[in-house]
């Protein structure tokens, strides 16, 4: 599949781009009661895996856990977005945020892994799945467009990376929209200022020859993992070499998280 014209402009020029309301209602009901259902069986440690995060519910190594997950990472489209950005890919984590109601939950400005692309190009890319309407009410991102190509990490540049930018866009999209994100583009989620929360599926791809996140040969079951077929393997490298990085656990780093 090639990607249109105007996703690849877009991408290449602001770093992200907005697919509106292009999953159907009916897969966005089934995740929504799969993470419902995950955060209720896992409590206080849900997103333990990775990293907690206040004013939020996290969930992370998603793939371990619901074969549903499997059309959220397998998405055609998205993953033919994530090729034009990254060439030769893999899944780097599958996580889970629901930015709490009425709470502080906004985030600092930055960019995910907290690194910068090298002399091969962007190394991560993010696609968040918008299990409900994201307003600017409620926590939606704000980007700050071009900003993947600075250079600079946030926290580096800004005085203060959790204060507004002259420059941000605040992103509006109806549950069931994707937000394809070029990872070194300067983001953050904000306040959710409503009474509902706000939820959404963070599907990581890393370039071939970075470390995952999360590393899925050591975290899927091995039943899980007797069960995927080729695709599945390849997207979650589970035939690759192991790198040192993987092997150490060392690429288990968020932008801003400690
Ligand atoms: O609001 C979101 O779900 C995305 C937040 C984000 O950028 C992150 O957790 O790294």
């Amino acid at each position: 599949m090639v990607p249109l014209l105007e996703h690849r402009e877009q991408l290449d020029k602001e770093g992200f781009v907005v697919l509106p309301e292009c999953v159907d209602q009916g897969l966005i009901e089934e995740l929504v009661a799969e993470v419902e259902r995950i955060w209720n069986d896992e409590g206080e440690s849900a997103g333990a895996e990775f990293k907690q995060e206040a004013n939020t519910r996290r969930l992370a190594n998603l793939v371990d856990k619901s074969r549903v997950f499997e059309q959220v990472i397998l998405h055609r489209y998205s993953l033919t977005l994530v090729g034009h950005i990254l060439g030769d890919f893999k899944l780097s984590s599958l996580n889970a945020r629901s930015a709490n109601p009425m709470s502080a939950c906004g985030q600092p400005l930055h960019c995910d892994g907290g690194c910068l692309p090298d002399d091969h190009g962007p190394k991560v890319a993010n696609v968040v799945w918008c299990l409900d309407d994201f307003n600017a009410k409620n926590g939606t991102l704000r980007v700050v467009p071009g900003t993947h190509l600075s250079g600079h990490l946030p926290q580096d540049e800004l005085v203060d990376p959790e204060l507004n930018h002259p420059d941000q866009k605040i992103i509006l999209a109806k549950a069931g929209s994707l937000i394809v994100v070029n990872a070194h583009l300067w983001h953050a989620g904000t306040e959710n200022r409503t009474r509902f929360p706000r939820r959404a599926l963070h599907a990581y791809y890393c370039r071939r020859d970075q470390p995952q996140q999360q590393f899925q040969q050591r975290l899927l079951s091995r039943e899980r993992q007797a069960t995927a077929n080729d695709t599945l393997r390849y997207l979650l490298a589970l035939d690759d070499k192991p790198l040192k990085d993987e092997i150490l656990q060392s690429n288990s780093v968020s932008g801003f998280l400690e």
